[in-house]
């Protein structure tokens, strides 16, 4: 129970990783808010987080539009009256060919995976600095922030940014004892590349994973709840890769 009454925000929550990580909170005692545009998943989510342990909040937010975002802050509040952690885990992965992707795609991409992550990370980092709550900033990037993608120009650009602004964030808000950290998952099964993933490429990624194959969401539990945790005090600005081996398997 390390996040006994600790109050915490997973954005992307409702399925896959991020429901994975906010049933994780639950059960150790957390009280977590479900951010998520799919309301009957959300919903569904916060009930379960409820039944295992903390209390679960669903908010209907789309992470990439400041409003939506500002509010998800300010009902964590008003139903908390705190806030300790951020996971910042929505994003989206419409694979798709380079030469053909649409510019509303690409925006659409950024938006949700960079910039979202840019919002969600300075609303909670104003509440933190303001309150003196020496928080933490855990965000859900990726392999494919270090290696290409053939269908995910916009995906992989979008998850290297994520890498150098924990960076920033870490340098900015290490003054105030609040840590900024990023997870980088390998190929995990989930809604958004389901697919993608069909029986030749799940072959060729098993043979390519040192350990065990294609991830499950959660395999990504523990290494988020440990940057959330005290044993994480002196860590930030880290990126931690989550992949079963395969980002360094080259030969
Ligand atoms: C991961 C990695 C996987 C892909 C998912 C959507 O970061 O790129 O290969 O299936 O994203």
């Amino acid at each position: 129970m390390r996040f006994k009454d600790k109050v915490v925000i997973v954005t992307g929550s409702a399925r896959g990783i991020g429901q994975a990580i906010a049933l994780g909170f639950g059960k150790e005692g957390a009280h977590v808010v479900i951010a998520d545009i799919r309301q009957d998943q959300g919903l569904e989510t916060a009930q379960r987080v409820t039944e295992t342990g903390g209390q679960g909040l669903f908010v209907l937010t789309d992470v990439s539009v400041k409003a939506d975002v500002e509010a998800m802050v300010q009902k964590t509040l008003d139903t908390f009256g705190t806030l300790d952690v951020l996971v910042n885990n929505a994003g989206i992965c419409p694979f798709h060919d380079f030469l053909t992707m649409p510019e509303e795609l690409w925006e659409r991409v950024l938006d949700v995976n960079l910039k979202g992550n840019f919002l969600c990370s300075q609303a909670v980092a104003k509440v933190m600095v303001s309150r003196g709550i020496r928080g933490r900033i855990i965000s859900v990037g990726s392999i494919s922030s270090m290696v290409g993608g053939a269908q995910q120009a916009h995906y992989c650009a979008s998850k290297a940014g994520i890498n150098l602004l924990i960076a920033s964030m870490a340098i900015s808000l290490g003054p105030y004892g609040i840590t900024c950290n990023a997870v980088l998952p390998g190929p995990i099964a989930t809604d958004i590349n389901r697919a993608d993933l069909t029986p030749e490429k799940r072959e060729y990624f098993r043979q390519r994973t040192p350990i065990k194959g294609i991830g499950d969401p959660e395999d990504l539990i523990g290494p988020v709840l440990f940057f959330a945790s005290e044993d994480a005090a002196y860590c930030s600005g880290a990126r931690l890769v989550v992949d079963g081996g395969i980002v360094v398997n080259f030969q």
